[in-house]
This record gives structure tokens, sequence and C-alpha cells, in this order.
């Protein structure tokens, strides 16, 4: 990998930030975009833009064949076995809602369980919590290890007869840390349990397969993964979106409509009410053409690297608390300084041209399990280097020496 010629071709990084370069460390909210994503949705509005499935006019054709041409993208880069198994969504956090809201209620009945973990991110959590409410059904959690991961013996434990739904992120934007979805999968199939898995920080960084990992349900974010925000997708088994209800009613969804009743197109249009999101899913596929250039195996030991070193460098600092296991982790560095708040740490990385975030992230009983009610978190991507993360380091230093002298 060439990260010079990848770093040309994200415009954003190549300005200054308070007097200093930008150094860009907050790709797990959400990732820079590439030239070619940019324009494919320039493009879109520039030459096709029209609303698709209805026009017979030109315009409306080719931006319905770039629409379904995307979703058969998004398809063959998850390894989906049809492009009807992708539903367009928001991001993840709709695609877990339709799940949970639209799935969930059909299986779940008083007693039975939900399984998910604490290492969660909200959106994987408050949609089961109301799913459990609402129908009587207990949440339960697989218990983490010291380091954070988690062992197949807990999720032995944890899962039983009860269990109806199994919720787990491939990788947690906290700890770092990649969870064994494949062998979770597997014992969640064994109980008769279906198995969702919350795809947002693995996708851009990993090659998927869902037919690989078995999973029942996926969802994933186009913002994450070099496309633009407002997109994402869910993919789901079959037979299961086939009994699925939707959650959203109204134009585009529906097949016969009549003044008392309203009978629903095929999977996947009937999830996708109103008018869709048509150029996030031309740049997602756009996004998706990028990184599959340059290779998911690539970034995935780029960051691999990076996060080794980040690691190793920024463990040398006095007084740093990293979370998360060393080993089995993705491009991520969630740590804490003594004594300096994490937004205090971000702010004073930000003076330098240093993007982290600060925060709970959106993972409160995950920060309560690590004891501390916020973190700062560096995250890397393909555009990033060891220069940033000597950057990260060097500031750090700077910023414990400021507050050490502000305390003393
Ligand atoms: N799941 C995980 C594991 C995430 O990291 C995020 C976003 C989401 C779900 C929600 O994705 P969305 O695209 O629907 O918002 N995580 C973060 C983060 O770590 N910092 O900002 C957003």
């Amino acid at each position: 990998m060439n990260i010079e010629e990848i770093r040309k071709q994200f415009p954003i990084l190549h300005q200054e930030v308070n007097g200093h370069p930008l150094v860009y460390l907050d790709s797990a909210a959400t990732s820079q975009k590439p030239r070619s994503v940019i324009e494919a949705v320039k493009r879109y509005y520039e030459y096709d833009n029209s609303n698709v499935h209805r026009g017979v006019h030109t315009l409306g054709s080719r931006a319905t064949d770039a629409y379904e041409g995307a979703r058969a993208r998004v398809a063959e880069f998850i390894g989906s076995p049809s492009p009807e198994q992708i539903i367009f969504t928001r991001g993840t956090t709709s695609a877990l809602n339709l799940v949970a809201s639209g799935y969930a209620p059909s299986v779940l009945e008083e007693g039975d369980e939900i399984v998910i973990t604490p290492m969660e991110h909200h959106s994987n959590l408050i949609p089961w919590q109301q799913a459990a409410k609402r129908s009587g059904a207990v949440l339960k959690y697989i218990p983490l290890q010291p380091d954070g991961s988690i062992s197949l013996e807990d999720v032995e434990k944890t899962i039983t007869d009860r269990t109806k739904i199994v919720s787990v992120m491939y990788v947690s934007n906290v700890l770092g840390v990649i969870n064994p979805i494949k062998e979770i999968t597997e014992i969640a199939h064994r109980s008769g349990a279906v198995m969702v898995v919350d795809g947002a920080q693995s996708t851009p960084h990993m090659k998927i397969d869902v037919q690989a990992l078995d999973c029942d349900f996926y969802a994933l974010s186009g913002h994450k993964m070099c496309g633009p925000t407002g997109i994402g997708a869910l993919y789901g088994r079959k037979s299961l979106l086939e009994n699925m209800e939707p959650i959203e009613f109204g134009g585009e969804m529906i097949d016969f409509v009549d003044l008392q009743d309203s009978t629903w197109k095929d999977i996947p249009w009937r999830f996708e009410a109103g008018t869709p999101i048509i150029a996030g899913a031309i740049g997602l596929a756009a996004a998706i053409d990028f990184l599959e250039e340059i290779g998911l195996d690539n970034i995935d030991r780029h960051e691999k690297e990076l996060a080794a070193y980040a690691y190793g460098k920024l463990s040398e600092i006095d007084g740093i608390t990293i979370y998360g296991p060393r080993e089995g982790r993705v491009g991520l560095i969630t740590f804490n300084l003594d004594d300096v708040h994490p937004h205090d740490v971000a702010t004073a990385l930000d003076s330098e041209g240093i993007a982290v975030r600060a925060g709970h992230h959106c993972c409160q009983p995950l920060m309560r399990w690590l004891d501390v009610s916020a973190t700062a978190r560096a995250s890397f991507y393909l555009y990033n280097t060891e220069q940033d993360v000597d950057a990260l380091a060097a500031s750090l230093l700077r910023t414990k020496e400021f507050f050490g002298h502000a305390i003393g």
C-alpha cells in the first residue's frame, strides 16, 4: 500500500488546523471520503438526478440502475447470496432498529431471552432493551473477561434454549477487540437463536463474508467506510426477511392499496418506504470500488501494523492507561492519561491539529465496566501513517507536562 498515493485521494487531509497539519485520528466516528466518492455523488446530482422505481424517462432509468446497481455492489462486497437481501438504511443504527422492531416481535414471547454483551454500542443495546420491554423478554449479557474480550465458555453459559436472539458487535469501537462472531453464531444456532451482527466497525477494515460467518442479520454504516453519511445497509437471511414486518409505511413499499388494507412489495423494497437514499447508495458503491481496489486484506494489515506500533509507542507514556486487549485488535486505541480529563486531552491535541474523540463513545455500560466516565480514543484508517502516531505521542507528552505543571 502506497499511503502517500492514498492520502492524495483525500482532499480534506491536506489542510492545517490551528496552525498545524491536520492529523485525523477519528475514523471510528466517521471516515474521510476519497475524491472518487465525492465525484460519484456530484456526478449523480449533475447528470442523473431523478427519483427511482417510477419514471419511464431516461434520467429515471439511469437513477434506478445506479441505485439498484449499488445494492448489488453491497451484496457482492459482503458475500450476500443475492441483492434482494440487502436493505438500504440510514446506517447501522436504523438497520438494528429495523431488526429489533420488525423481526423481534414476531419471535419474542414473555420469558424468552435476548443475549448481547456489555461492550455494545447504544445502537445495539437500546433497541433490544425496548424489544425486551415490549415483549416481556429478558435482556441477558455475556460477561467480559478482565481484558475486555469474550470467552466462548461464557457464551455457551449465557445462551440457553430460551434465547431467541443474539446480537453482538464484530469489532468494539472502544476496546478495539475483534469478537469471535463465527463461533458465537454457531453456539446461537445450536440453541435455535438468530444471530445479529453489528458490523459498523468491522466492515470498513476487514473482508466480510456473511455466508462464511453464517449470521442471520448484518448491519453496516457507509460513512465509516469512505462512503457518505446517511447510508447504510442491513443484510438478512432470505427466509427471515420474507417474514419480517416493515416498520415504515408509505410510498414505494406497497403493492396494492385499498381504503382499509394494503399489501407490500417484495423484499427488499417493502423495507424502503419513501424516496430512498439514492445519492448515498451511489456514493457507497463508489466507496466499495475504492476499498476493493486497494484491497481489504491490505487495509487490514496496514491498520494492524499501525495499531501495534501505536500500542507500543503510547504504552511508553508514563501514567497512560490503554483499554482493551493488546493482541487481536483493530486500529484504534482508547486511553486515559492520569489526572487529565479526556476532554482536556482532546482539546489539547486539537490545538496541535490532532483530531481524536473523547467521551463515552455511546457505550455507557462499558464505561461503567471500565470504571471510568469517559476516555480519549485515537482511531486509524488506511490513510494514517506512523508519523501520525508519532505526532499523537509527542503531543500527549506535551499535554501531560502542561497539565502536570498546571496541577503541580
Ligand atoms: N455500532 C458501532 C460498533 C459503532 O461504532 C457505531 C458508531 C454504531 C453502531 C452506530 O453507527 P451509526 O452509523 O448508525 O451512527 N460509532 C461511533 C463512534 O464510535 N464514534 O462515533 C460514532
